[in-house]
Parts: C-alpha cells; structure tokens; sequence
C-alpha cells in the first residue's frame, strides 16, 4: 500500500484550520489537523515543501516509522511548527489505519476504557458578578466542571474574559492586540472569585483556573496555596513551564492540583516534571504534541507516575483534534479531564463531526477512523486570514507573557 498524494486545506471558517489531506492507492484518505494559532502558515509551508514530497511512496500503515522518519530523520528536532507537522501526518495516518481496518480509532489505542468522557466548561466575565452569572449558566447545561476567569478590577481586558458578549476566541484578526496586566491585584483577587463561586454554588461542581502561566515560581507558590481551601480540580500554567524545575516551588508549598503543557510538544518538556511529580496533568494536545504516536508514549510515562491526562481543547484545536482527543480519552486508563469550548456553529458547514455533548460529557461515534470529514469545496468559501494571539505588557510597558 502507497501514499499517493498530501495536500494541506487552510481555512476560515470563523478563524483558521490548518488541515492535512492524506490519499493513498486503495482509495481510502485520512485526516490531521495541523492549526498552530496565529503561525498557521510556517506549518503548512513546512508539510507542503518538505514532508509532503517525502511521504509519497511511502506505506502509511508503517505509522511507527514515519513518525521517526520526520522525527529522528531530521537533523532540527522539536519546536511547535515541526512537532504540529508530524502531529497532522500521524493523526492522518492512524486515521487511514482505523479506516482500513473498519474500526473506529478508539479501538486500535486500547479499546473502550470509559463510556463517555469528562469535559470542562468555561465561565468569564467582565467582573465577579457576571462571572457567577456565566458559570451559574454553564451548569444549566449540565457541566460537572467549570473552569472560572473573570476581568480584574483596575486591569483592562483579561485573559478568558470573552469581548462584546461574544464567546471567547483566542486569536483576533491582523496584527496581535496589546493587553495590560498586573500580578500583584490578580493575586489579590483570585481567591475571592474562588470563594464566592463556593459560596453560591457550594462544593458539587469540579472548578479549574488558568493563570496562563503569568506567575513566577513563588507567586504560583503563594496563589496556589491560598486557594486551597476552595478545592481546585486544578490550576493551569500557573507559571511558564519553560522553567521545569519553577514547579518545584509550587508543589513544596500547596496541594492544589496542577495542569500544564498545552504549549509543549515532547515529552522532554515534561520529563522532570512527570519524574519528580510535580504536576498532575499533562496539557500537550493531540495536535501539538506529535499524534497519537508521541502522546501514547507521554500518556503511558504519565500514568507510571499517577498522572492524568487533560487535554488542551479550545477553538484553536480543530473538530479534527477534537475527535482525535475523544478518541484517545476513551482508551487510555489514566484519562481526567478534556477541555470543550463549542467551535462556532459556522466550522459545521466546512467540518462533519462525529461527537456530541450530552449533560456534561462528550460522546464519540463508531464511525472508522477518527471519523470526521471535510468539504473541500465549502473550505474554499473560507479563505485563510492573518489572526494572532494578543501579546501582553506590565503596566510600565515590559514586555511579558500572554
Ligand atoms: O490561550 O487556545 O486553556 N486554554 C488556553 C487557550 C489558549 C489558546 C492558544 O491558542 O489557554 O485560551
Ligand atoms: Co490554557
């Protein structure tokens, strides 16, 4: 069996995807996601100039070697654009796999370990109150977790808080917007939003924060601990993880649980992490952390340690991905948690998904494969346009994490 042709689908449909198309000569094609927001372009640029000539000939049931191949066989290891390449290359390939096998995907990765999976909402407001408003909303739906962000008082506009009562989209069109931050009135702040969130709606619901990794080691330290009391399912990034051993810090002074890594893409960004214990999930997604080839060896390095999976899952990550991480999550024993914010209604027209939500979980189809599929033609209605992440500023104007 050959690998005939690739080719790479960017696409717009409310914001850019990034999609690679594998075909081969038995007829049967199969699908990955390749959407690194905001540098779309150098990973689609990469997969058409240099992987894409380098598959064709190529047998794609040999997914272990073709990992290795774009892995091992290039010199320049590593790095978000080539580790979202061969993430999109791996996930086609098993995608392929599940299709000529006539299985869903769940069933090649350890079959049914869960009949539905755990997913998290998110609630932000503009301040406290429409805060509680929001997540008092979410729970309505039926969500059993809910992760809580809120504008803070005397800082501008704030990670997670969604602009003109629209929901929250990570990227803006153009050039990036410059936000404004200050750690000090976030760290007065944040244990407030924890306890008025438990003293309206008591203990029941799971609650997640994201720091968004703004904190140096000691003040993730400090606002870990002080928000213990309000039992966190956990805190993410609560520093840039660029830093292994800063988690050290956080884990010597607090029992609040940890989740990290939706910026990674190997697993030697969380080797001292999973070694040492000093987190309790890892975030690397499908997408960014090498397909379902890598993330079964982190996964499994994860669960000799104790640690649970917790998927990084916004609008950024393709229905692609999506379904690639339900897939996934059905299949491996140490699953937590999977992030779900709805893409808009308008990805329907261009992506058929294969899952459903339903009163606080996501279901997955049996359908072979990873089993979603896109329209080419209904893609080419949606061109790609330049949209960016913001970038962030202190107050006196340094430059700092977004
Ligand atoms: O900033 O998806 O936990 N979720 C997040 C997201 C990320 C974006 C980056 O593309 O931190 O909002
Ligand atoms: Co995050």
């Amino acid at each position: 069996m050959k690998i005939t042709d690739a080719k790479v689908i960017l696409c717009s449909p409310g914001r850019n995807f990034v999609t690679l198309k594998i075909l081969t000569d038995q007829g049967v094609y199969g699908l990955g996601d390749a959407t690194l927001n905001g540098r779309e372009k150098a990973v689609a640029t990469y997969l058409e100039e240099y992987c894409i000539p380098a598959l064709i000939g190529k047998d794609p049931q040999n997914t272990e070697d073709i990992w290795h191949y774009f892995y091992r066989g290039v010199y320049w290891k590593r790095g978000a654009v080539t580790m979202t390449a061969i993430s999109a290359i791996d996930m086609a390939l098993w995608d392929i796999k599940g299709k000529l096998l006539n299985t869903p995907l769940y069933n090649l990765l350890g079959g049914k370990s869960r009949d539905k999976i755990l997913v998290y909402a998110h609630a932000g407001g503009k301040d406290l109150d429409e805060t509680m408003e929001n997540a008092g909303m979410e729970i309505e739906k039926g969500f059993h977790a809910v992760r809580i962000q809120s504008g803070i008082p005397g800082i501008g506009h704030t990670y997670g808080v969604p602009t003109d009562s629209k929901p929250y989209e990570p990227a803006q069109k153009g050039l990036p917007r410059e936000d404004y931050w200050d750690t000090p009135k976030y760290l007065n702040f944040v244990p407030e939003l924890f306890e008025k969130f438990r003293s309206i709606y008591g203990d029941g619901i799971h609650l997640l924060h994201d720091v968004h990794h703004r904190c140096t080691p000691i003040e993730a330290a400090r606002l870990a601990r002080e928000l213990e009391p309000y039992h966190l399912f956990w805190l993410e990034d609560p520093v840039s993880g660029e830093l292994q051993e800063g988690l050290r810090h956080v884990r010597n002074h607090s029992t609040t649980p940890i989740a990290i890594g939706e910026v990674f893409n190997s697993v030697y960004d969380y080797s001292t992490l999973i070694t040492e214990q000093l987190i309790d999930y890892i975030r690397m997604p499908l997408v960014h952390g090498g397909g379902f080839t890598h993330m079964l060896k982190v996964a499994a390095f994860a669960s000799v340690y104790h640690i649970q999976t917790g998927f990084h899952g916004a609008t950024d990550l393709s229905p692609i991905t999506m379904a690639a991480a339900l897939h996934f999550n059905t299949a491996i024993n140490n699953f937590g948690i999977q992030e779900y914010m709805p893409h808009q209604e308008i990805v329907n027209d261009v992506f058929r998904i294969n899952y459903r939500y339903q009163k606080g979980y996501m279901h997955i189809g049996d359908e072979p494969g990873i089993g979603v599929d896109i329209d080419e033609q209904k893609a080419r209605k949606y061109p790609y346009s330049m949209a960016c992440l913001p970038v962030n500023r202190k107050t006196d104007g340094t430059m700092f994490y977004w």
